[in-house]
């Protein structure tokens, strides 16, 4: 018969509780200080849900009335230098950490200063959308960022800001200070891969960072024991080896306690923790009206938690210590309800007996699309060169792949900044195609191997990026796996700089190949370029040469925006001319090449459809004039180029290898339509794969994908359909 052991857990798992004692010792100015903080929060809540009942929010409020407790306890031990987000639900977070921030202590019978009323007044403003908000009101009430004072920026998504707090923590842990980070987020949150995925990624490389998890019992009207068998969630840190508390989160002194035990894990390298704080949101999802209201919990349930009401617990103990009456607590509570009205007030006017947003104070609609990306102003005064006049030697027939690795190699020794990470980059002489060769050896620390979690590191070195001391380049094995991490790419590092004012950078390189041809498939055989010039945010460069590839990757290191930097097998395995010994040159991002010039049409063409498009147009006899675009994104595209060719061609082939779904080409030929429609003898023809993603069977892979026969296809329809002559029809 077989037999058992118990096996003991790598890491603890506890419930942290306070006593009397603890509350007789607890430092009178810190208790004043988390009473103050509490009701601060209270009335700022309260008037959000004021306003929002008069419809002067627009989209949802998420109070957190019912949940001060766990963010004024957790926060205080902080400093201005740690960082935290959150999510949908994180005003009481984002204010506790401000206050932190401008005023570590504050003394209930105080009035309040300057700063305090400022943060006041600056969140209520980006809550309603206005321009004095702190992130000019494009953020609102799920995007709360404020980096001075250590919040990283909450998220819309479930989850989606524990992989970028990972990142913030890998800083901190990198740059060798004992700063931390603090992911909050809800009990929906913690069944969501994102979170998951950064648990297992922040234990695995020590990273110091706590998921403080408000188990609120509720997702919108799904209760916890619906939707795991676990409710008790702090239990998650048992699978990765984290250390874990669960404590009532309705107590701010519990909370601080359990906080001060996670940092001091955390701040001595220890890795990351998990603290579980059951508490209560006293109003539904949004708004208002209780849960009650909307059937999914009872009336005495709410009641129950109402009675452990963190502001009357810290109230009451104070009294017992007397270190505070009723008459102060009222009087505290009367003070901050007017501080609200008074920075309300200055927001709002009366028209015909309606209260509406003062006019003034709305950003402007032409602020719409500012900040989406940088400026560019960082490449003033670097060098810029082009093949054919470049002073220096060139090696005619270098392999692209070495150039992919020398090229980070010079750039790696020169900027201790940049960190590299993918999955197996480290290994196997430059990750699956060596692209990284030589690098672990050289750069220990700095090459990071990362597990099978596309958004925990995709999202990680957001995270990084966001906090600006390192710059993270990042390989995606293929492309197809932008799906799996297509929150981080496209929700987070995409939207951020937009989304949190137009103001905060997100320089990140993105690295991967398009590996049509080799037999992976349908689902690593993506051309990823029409998804990310259509998503926002992104740059995107294609080098076709190794000579391009140094300037372009050169100029994506430097670009203060993320930037896609698409290669290809084809490439990898073929010549072409490289630098000698120069590695230090930029491409401008935005710049493309005609490569043949020509008459007869414009092909626009990218990465490894170049070389094949070249040779089909030689063996064509067509004078076809042909332009490599290079920069791929809306913003990159250059139109004065293509412009200048169309104007004398006056005919348009876009060549591209991929299927037709997410094709690349449906964006160019339709933004080229707009602009050259006067100068078009003729309808954009276009050059592209099947409708179905590549099979593996190399008949049905190569009926897949555009080649030579289509690109010589693409070329007679296009002298046919102007009606010119072809010898051979
Ligand atoms: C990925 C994702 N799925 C669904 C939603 C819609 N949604 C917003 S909040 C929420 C519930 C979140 O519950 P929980 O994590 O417990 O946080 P709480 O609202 O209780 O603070 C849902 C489903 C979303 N914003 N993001
Ligand atoms: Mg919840």
């Amino acid at each position: 018969m077989a037999t058992h052991d118990d096996l003991i857990p790598k890491a603890p798992w506890r419930a942290i509780h306070v006593t009397d004692g603890d509350w007789d010792a607890a430092d009178p100015a810190l208790l004043g200080t988390m009473l103050t903080e509490l009701h601060l929060i209270r009335a700022f809540e309260e008037k959000v849900l004021e306003l929002a009942a008069q419809g002067l929010v627009h989209g949802p409020a998420h109070s957190s009335v019912g949940q001060e407790g766990g963010a004024v306890g957790s926060i205080l031990p902080l400093r201005s230098s740690d960082h935290i987000n959150g999510s949908h639900r994180g005003h009481h977070q984002f204010l506790a950490k401000s206050l932190v921030h401008l005023a570590p202590q504050m003394e209930p019978r105080a009035t309040f200063g300057e700063p305090v009323r400022e943060l006041m007044q600056k969140t209520l403003a980006e809550i309603c959308g206005l321009a004095q908000g702190y992130c000019k009101g494009r953020g609102g009430s799920m995007h709360l960022r404020w980096l001075e004072a250590g919040n990283l920026g909450t998220n819309a998504i479930v989850g989606g800001g524990a992989p970028l707090a990972a990142g913030s923590a890998w800083a901190h842990r990198h740059a060798g200070t004992a700063d931390v980070a603090v992911n909050y987020l809800g009990d929906g949150a913690v069944n969501i891969g994102s979170v998951l995925e950064a648990m297992n990624i922040a234990a695995a490389w020590k990273l110091p960072l706590c998921f403080f998890i408000e188990n609120n019992a509720y997702a919108v009207s799904t209760h916890v024991d619906e939707v795991t068998a676990e409710p008790r969630l702090s239990s998650r840190g048992l699978a990765f080896g984290i250390p874990s508390w669960k404590v009532d989160g309705m107590n701010p002194l519990a909370v601080h306690l359990a906080m001060e035990e996670a940092l001091a894990v955390m701040r001595s390298g220890d890795g990351p923790t998990i603290i579980e704080a059951d508490c209560y949101r006293y109003f539904h999802q949004n708004g208002a009206l209780p849960g009650s209201a909307f059937g999914y919990r009872s009336k005495e349930e709410e009641a129950s938690w109402r009675a452990r009401d963190p502001l009357e617990m810290v109230a009451a103990k104070m009294q017992q210590r007397q270190l505070t009456g009723e008459d102060e607590v009222a009087a505290l509570r009367s003070r901050c309800l007017t501080l609200m009205d008074d920075v309300a007030a200055e927001l709002l006017e009366k028209v015909d007996g309606k209260t509406r947003i003062i006019p003034a104070l709305w950003p402007p609609a032409e602020f719409r699309d500012v900040g989406i990306r940088g400026d560019l102003s960082e490449f003033d005064g670097v060098r810029y060169e082009e093949l054919e006049s470049f002073a220096g030697a060139i090696v005619e027939d270098e392999k692209y792949i070495k150039t992919v690795a020398d090229v980070m190699h010079r750039r790696m020794s020169q900027d201790p900044r940049i960190v590299i990470m993918g999955e197996d980059i480290h290994r196997l002489k430059g990750g699956t195609n060596g692209a990284t060769r030589g690098l672990s050896t050289e750069f220990p620390g700095r090459v990071l191997g990362t597990p099978i979690s596309e958004n925990a590191f995709c999202g990680l070195a957001g995270g990084i990026a966001m906090d600006g001391r390192f710059l993270p380049v990042v390989e995606l094995m293929y492309p197809d796996f932008l799906w799996v991490a297509a929150d981080q790419i496209f929700n987070q590092i995409a939207k951020a700089r937009h989304m949190f004012g137009g103001e905060s950078d997100m320089p990140l390189v993105m690295r991967m190949k398009i590996a049509m041809g080799t037999g992976y498939g349908s689902q690593h055989s993506m051309d990823p370029a029409g998804i990310f010039a259509t998503s926002v945010g992104w740059r995107v460069v294609a080098p076709s040469t190794p000579f391009d590839y140094v300037g372009l990757m050169n100029s994506a290191l430097l670009c203060r925006d993320p930037v896609l930097v698409i290669e290809h097998v084809d490439l990898y395995n073929g010549k072409g001319p490289a630098p000698a010994d120069d590695l230090d040159y930029f491409i401008p991002l935005g710049k493309a090449k005609v490569v043949r010039p020509g008459t007869a049409m414009t092909i626009l063409t990218y990465s490894a459809m170049v070389a094949p498009t070249l040779a089909e147009v030689e063996a064509s006899g067509f004078d076809a004039e042909v332009i490599d675009l290079r920069s791929l994104d809306r913003a990159g595209l250059d139109w004065e180029t293509i412009e200048a060719s169309v104007r004398k061609t006056n005919n348009i082939l876009i060549v591209e290898q991929g299927s037709i779904g997410t094709s690349y080409g449906g964006m160019l030929a339709d933004e080229a339509q707009r602009r050259l429609f006067d100068w078009l003898d003729q309808p954009i023809q276009r050059v592209h794969g099947g409708e179905a993603s590549p099979s593996i069977s190399k008949i049905l892979e190569t009926a897949a994908c555009a080649g030579k026969d289509e690109i010589a296809d693409g070329l007679r329809r296009v002298m046919r359909d102007q009606g010119r002559l072809i010898a051979a029809e």
